[in-house]
C-alpha cells in the first residue's frame, strides 16, 4: 500500500514537471542587455533584466532558405558556447521557445535588424538576409562575458548603419597575401559589420590577378614584391573563390587596377605597353610616382579594355576601382583625357568607377565615386560635379600608419595614429563642405610596404579596425571614446579566441586578458 502511494506521488510530480517544461536556471543578479560591449554600438538597446537560456534542445527556426547564412553563423556561435550544434529547422510556424530568424517588412533599411529577447523566445528580424547576419554578430558580442551559464540577456535591440559603404582596403600588390589570408581578413570585417573589401591588385611592385589575354602580367609582373620576395597572384578561379567567400559574409569585393601611374609591374611584363617599346625593370623598392602607362597609344586602351573586361566579368559587385593616384610623371593634360576614357571603358563593362581623389581633376561620369585620401581640394572638385565620396583621410583612416614612434610596422608620412585618434573623428565633420549626404561611406586602407604576413597586418588592424567600423555604422551622438574604450578592451578576449595578433596599445587596459 505504502509503495503504491509512493509511486503515485512520483508519477504525479513527473506529470507536473512535464507540464511546466524544464525548470529554468535562475540568474543571481539581473542581466543588462543594454550594457553589452557591442561594436559598432547599436542604435538602441534596452534591458528587461532576465535571461533566455540556451541548452542542448535549443533550435534555430527559419522560414526562408535565404536566412540560411545567418542561421549557419548563429549555429557556429552557439556550438562554441554549448558544445552541441543546435538544429536549424525550416518552419513557417516557429516553436515558442526557439531562436527565430524572420525576414519581415521591418523598416530598418537594407541592413538594419531588430532582436527581441524574452525569457521564452529570441526573435531576430530584418528586411534582408544581411540584417539577420549582422544580428548574429551582435549576439556573439552580447555573450562575450557569458562564462558558466549560457543565456541571452532579455530586452530589445534595434539597429541600422549610418553609411551604406563601410570598407577596408588590403594592398596585396606591395606584398602578396594568400587566399587564406584574405579569407581571414574577410572574417574580421564581417564580425564588425564592414561590407566592402577593396583589393589593391596591381602596383609598381606586383600584378596580382590572372588576365587570360595578357598572361605575362602574372608570369613576370606577379613574380616579385617589395624587398624582392617571391610575390604571387590569384588565378581567376581563386579570385572567384574570394568573391564567393566574401558574399557569404555579406561583403562585396572592389577590385582595383591602379592607373595610369603605379603600373611598373605591367610595363615590365609587356615591352609594347611602353611609349619607347622597351620593357622596364621589375621594381622591389617603395618609391611612388615614377611609372605611367603610355596615355596616347591605342594599345593602352585595348589592354585596359581586356583587363577591365575580364575582371568585371568575375566581379558581381557594382564598383571597379581605377586608382588614379600619384601619377606624378603623367602630365595633367594627358591624365585628364586618360581618366575620362577609362571611365567609359568601366561603364561599358557594367561597372561604376571609383578612383582616388585625383580623378576629380577629370570630368566624372554620373554616379562615379571619388575616394578622398589626401587632398580636400580634390574632394571639393568631386562634390562640385555631384559625385559622392568615400572618406579615407590618410592622417585618420590609414591602417598602415604607425601607432607611435615605437611601432614595429607601418609608416608615418601622414601621421602617427594611436587608437584614440583613429576613433575620434567623423566623416561629415572633417571639412565644412562635405556633408553626410555627399558621403557614400568610409574606408580604412591598409598599404603593405612594411608588412608581408597576416600577423603583421593584424598588428596594424587591431585594435584600430573596430573603430572605423563604428564610425561607419553608429550615429555621431552615440560615439565617444569613454564609452568605446571599455567595450574595445573586452573585445581583446574575442581577438584572442580568433587567434588575432593585436597590438597592446598602452592607451588601453588589458587586464581582462591573459598575458601573451
Ligand atoms: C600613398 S594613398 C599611396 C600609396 C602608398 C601609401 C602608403 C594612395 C592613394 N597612395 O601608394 O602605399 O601612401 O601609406
Amino acid at each position: 500500500m505504502k509503495s503504491t502511494l509512493l509511486s503515485l506521488l512520483i508519477l504525479l510530480s513527473g506529470l507536473i514537471m512535464a507540464s511546466c517544461g524544464k525548470p529554468r536556471p535562475q540568474l543571481e543578479t539581473p542581466s543588462d542587455l543594454a550594457a553589452s560591449p557591442v561594436i559598432p554600438l547599436p542604435a538602441s538597446m534596452t534591458s528587461t533584466g532576465g535571461g533566455y537560456f540556451l541548452d542542448q534542445d535549443t533550435e534555430i527556426f527559419i522560414s526562408d532558405s535565404s536566412a540560411m547564412l545567418a542561421a549557419g553563423a548563429l549555429q557556429d556561435v552557439l556550438k562554441n558556447q554549448l558544445g552541441t550544434t543546435p538544429a536549424i529547422v525550416m518552419s513557417s510556424d516557429p516553436d515558442e521557445e526557439g531562436i527565430v530568424l524572420r525576414l519581415s517588412e521591418d523598416n530598418n533599411g537594407a541592413e538594419g535588424y531588430s532582436i527581441s529577447i524574452t525569457e521564452d523566445q529570441t526573435v531576430i528580424s530584418s528586411a534582408n538576409p544581411a540584417g539577420l547576419f549582422y544580428a548574429v554578430q551582435t549576439l556573439k558580442q552580447v555573450i562575450v562575458n557569458n562564462e558558466k551559464l549560457v543565456y541571452f540577456p532579455t530586452g530589445e535591440i534595434t539597429d541600422a548603419p549610418v553609411y551604406e559603404y563601410r570598407g577596408m582596403m588590403l594592398d596585396v600588390a606591395r606584398h602578396f597575401f594568400t587566399v587564406e589570408e584574405v579569407k581571414r581578413t574577410i572574417d574580421y570585417l564581417a564580425f564588425y559589420k564592414l561590407n566592402y573589401l577593396h583589393l589593391h591588385l596591381s602596383d609598381d611592385q606586383g600584378w596580382r590577378i590572372e588576365i587570360k589575354s595578357w598572361p605575362k602580367l602574372t608570369e613576370i609582373g606577379g613574380s616579385t614584391e617589395v624587398g624582392g620576395g617571391p610575390g604571387g597572384f590569384y588565378t581567376q578561379e581563386e579570385y572567384k573563390d574570394i568573391v564567393t567567400y566574401a558574399a557569404e559574409h555579406f561583403i562585396t569585393i572592389v577590385p582595383e587596377i591602379d592607373m595610369p601611374g603605379h603600373t611598373n609591374a605591367a610595363l615590365a611584363s609587356y615591352a609594347e605597353l611602353n611609349c619607347d617599346g622597351k620593357a622596364t625593370e621589375l621594381y622591389t623598392g617603395t618609391r611612388v610616382g615614377f611609372s605611367t602607362l603610355c596615355t596616347d597609344m591605342e594599345l593602352t586602351y585595348e589592354f585596359l579594355d581586356d583587363v577591365i573586361g575580364e575582371i568585371s566579368a568575375i566581379t558581381p559587385g557594382p564598383y571597379f576601382h581605377i586608382g588614379g593616384d600619384e601619377s606624378h610623371v603623367t602630365p595633367m593634360e594627358d591624365y585628364i583625357p586618360f581618366i575620362e576614357r577609362v571611365q567609359e571603358i568601366v561603364k561599358k563593362h557594367g561597372k561604376i568607377s571609383v578612383g582616388w581623389d585625383e580623378i576629380a581633376n577629370a570630368k566624372l561620369l554620373e554616379g562615379n565615386i571619388a575616394q578622398w585620401w589626401a587632398n580636400a581640394e580634390n574632394a571639393n572638385k568631386a562634390l562640385a560635379q555631384g559625385a559622392k565620396l568615400i572618406i579615407s583621410p590618410a592622417n585618420k583612416a590609414y591602417l598602415d600608419m604607425q601607432y607611435d614612434s615605437t611601432s614595429q610596422f607601418g609608416l608615418h608620412w601622414a601621421a602617427y595614429i594611436p587608437v584614440d585618434s583613429g576613433y575620434i573623428w567623423s566623416a561629415d565633420k572633417l571639412v565644412p563642405e562635405i556633408k553626410r549626404e555627399n558621403i557614400l561611406g568610409i574606408e580604412a586602407p591598409l598599404w603593405s610596404e612594411t608588412i608581408s604576413e597576416l600577423d603583421e597586418a593584424e598588428y596594424l588592424m587591431f585594435p584600430r579596425l573596430p573603430g572605423y567600423a563604428e564610425i561607419g555604422w553608429t550615429t555621431e551622438d552615440k560615439r565617444d571614446w569613454e564609452s568605446y574604450k571599455p567595450r574595445l578592451e573586452i573585445h581583446s578576449k574575442l581577438w584572442e579566441d580568433m587567434g588575432i595578433d593585436f597590438y597592446r596599445s598602452p592607451q588601453l587596459e588589458w587586464n581582462n586578458t591573459n598575458e601573451l
